[in-house]
């Protein structure tokens, strides 16, 4: 028996993230805006969201398309101005949609204030703002790799030091240390907090404390070394969250998700405590970095695709360890990640391209968390098709492939391209398909990245015309969760856990259980789960019309609502 735990606004909500530049362009440059995501707000309440997540809209030269921030109390140009954004948090509101803004205090851009001061000179007042190390000998301090390829320092000629960068050289880390530093991050949260924005989601926020020792990493490919355990999850990190609690978020109402790269159970047990001292919840890497941690062609970069038996541990482990002590997030895709229909389900064919789509839905959707859509994910958009270099956008595969392709020649130009489609973040960066117009109605200027050309059968004007399509599937999991307590609260508990194909777990509150089981292959399985409902049972959700008798049909998702008396 269950019991009844602390209700939060955020652990009952869904929450949608918008990707700015790929969502809605309204002014023909190519580039999504603010103005453009204000003119979609009918369409995000028609999927029934309560919270959009907004990647980064402040000032930015967009190295990093917006994560390195040059003002943070500016709207960045090509998105729109500050009275844009005021308009669409207006307009959201009264939509009944809250808006989370993205929070990148791990770094900021070379562009920043601080750091053009920072780097003029060893006495420049704002030179402790960021990590600067002598030379070792004569080169740089350590051997870690920037997460962007390449080393992750940075010599400066103005001083001969060198700068620490965990991803691009344009992206120098702050020094948390710094309690100037510290001061400035919590006036510009509270500043945000005023102006009535709803929460944070804190990009790689297990990052902002190192390890002070500044040690070599284990060397990985012959190249660099892995900084990741001196980055992650270090001395302070902890008490910069609480710092960070007791001045800002617990004078506010928030939403609040870190985003926790090397983040595990037990850290999670910390961040995301029940007590409420830090955040909310933290979003992990298990699942999304499995199969990579297996073994990759290099680095992060590989071919294979995830099977139920690379994921479900993973899952389980993280809903029944964090059961009472933490609140877990719940996604298959972000920004950073390949499609999930793509990765985790089965785009190979229309048909199960719309039913992995629901059955991948269902499976998170019913599991203890707060769900997290990704744009598009709600029509099923796939991964795209990489046939050169010349199409990728982003900072990320660019650099890797000059690493590994062009100068080190570790792997061929086109094995690295079947990388990309299978996990480059450029498949989730295509733009939004809303219709089978020019560029999918995302713009009536030339997309800043190509459009993905399967934009004529996969788009929201057709979802919406379908009321069998995956976004009204979306649109009832959605509703199920408003209106069903135990979809939210119940205790999960794991079942059929040595199956190879079919995902099942109960999830209970007082006398109601949840039983649900999705079929993570393209055949017809056995599956006695629903064999002797008791009286009263109720299927509350299935992407098929009709059942097989003691089997579930290629990917086929149930869940029966019943009483345990
Ligand atoms: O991502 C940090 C992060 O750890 C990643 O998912 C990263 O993209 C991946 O490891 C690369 O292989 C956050 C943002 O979500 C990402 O878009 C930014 O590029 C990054 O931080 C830097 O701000
Ligand atoms: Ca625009």
């Amino acid at each position: 028996m269950s019991t009844i735990e602390k209700k939060a606004w955020w652990k009952e909500a869904v929450i949608y993230q918008i990707y700015p530049r790929s969502f809605m362009d309204s002014n023909g440059d190519g580039i999504g805006d603010l103005c453009g995501i204000t003119s979609r707000l009918d369409y995000l309440a028609e999927l029934g969201i309560d919270v959009i997540w907004l990647s980064p809209v402040y000032s930015s030269p967009n190295d990093d398309n917006g994560y390195d921030i040059s003002d943070y109390r500016d709207i960045m140009k090509d998105f729109g101005k500050m009275e844009d954004f005021d308009h669409l948090l207006a307009e959201a509101h009264k939509h009944n949609i809250k808006i989370v803004m993205d929070l990148v205090v791990n770094h900021t851009s070379d562009e920043h204030a601080w750091f053009i001061e920072s780097r003029k000179s060893k006495d420049n007042p704002y030179r402790d703002y960021y990590i600067w190390k002598e030379p070792r000998d004569g080169g740089a301090p350590n051997n870690w790799q920037s997460c962007f390829s390449g080393s992750a320092w940075e010599k400066d000629d103005a001083t001969g030091m060198y700068y620490l960068h965990c991803f691009s050289k344009k992206q120098p880390d702050l020094n948390w240390e710094n309690p100037a530093v510290r001061d400035e991050v919590f006036d510009m949260m509270n500043w945000w907090c005023e102006k009535g924005i709803d929460g944070f989601r804190m990009d790689v926020i297990s990052m902002i404390s190192k390890d002070p020792d500044y040690p070599d990493g284990p060397v990985k490919d012959g190249l660099y070394g892995d900084l990741m355990p001196y980055v992650c999850n270090g001395p302070h990190v902890h008490e910069y969250l609480q710092e960070m609690n007791r001045r800002v978020l617990s004078k506010y109402d928030l939403l609040t998700v870190g985003e926790a790269a090397g983040v595990t159970v037990d850290e999670a047990k910390k961040y995301a405590n029940e007590e409420g001292t830090e955040l909310n919840m933290v979003f992990h890497f298990e699942h999304t970095d499995a199969v990579s941690n297996k073994g990759s062609v290099v680095g992060k970069w590989t071919t294979r695709k995830p099977v139920l038996d690379d994921i479900r541990p993973i899952m389980n482990k993280w809903q029944t360890e964090l059961e009472g002590k933490a609140w877990n997030s719940l996604y298959w895709d972000n920004h950073d990640q390949p499609r999930a229909v793509s990765r985790f389900g089965d785009d190979s064919t229309e048909e199960f391209r719309v039913l992995s789509a629901k059955m991948l839905a269902t499976c998170l959707h019913m599991m203890k968390g707060t769900p997290y859509i990704y744009q598009g994910e709600e029509i099923g958009m796939t991964n795209t098709r990489f046939r050169s270099v010349e199409d990728c956008r982003d900072i990320e595969e660019i650099n890797a492939y000059r690493q590994y392709v062009t100068d080190h020649h570790m792997v061929s130009s086109e094995e690295m391209l079947k990388c990309f489609e299978t996990v480059a973040r450029d498949n989730a960066r295509t733009p939004m398909q809303w219709n089978s117009e020019k560029n999918a109605g995302f713009s009536t200027g030339t997309p800043w990245i190509p459009v993905n050309p399967n934009y004529t059968d996969i788009n929201a004007e057709k979802a919406l015309a379908d009321p069998d399509s995956v976004f009204y599937y979306y649109q009832k999991l959605i509703r199920l969760r408003h209106e069903t307590p135990v979809i939210v609260y119940g205790v999960f508990e794991p079942l059929l856990t040595d199956d190879h194909n079919v995902y099942a777990w109960r999830r209970v509150l007082g006398d109601q259980v949840l039983t649900v089981a999705c079929n993570w292959s393209d055949q017809d399985v056995s599956c006695d789960l629903f064999e002797n409902l008791s009286d009263g049972s109720e299927e509350l959700i299935s992407n098929y019309k009709s059942h097989k008798k003691g089997v579930l049909q290629p990917y086929e998702a149930r869940v029966i609502l019943s009483s345990l008396s």
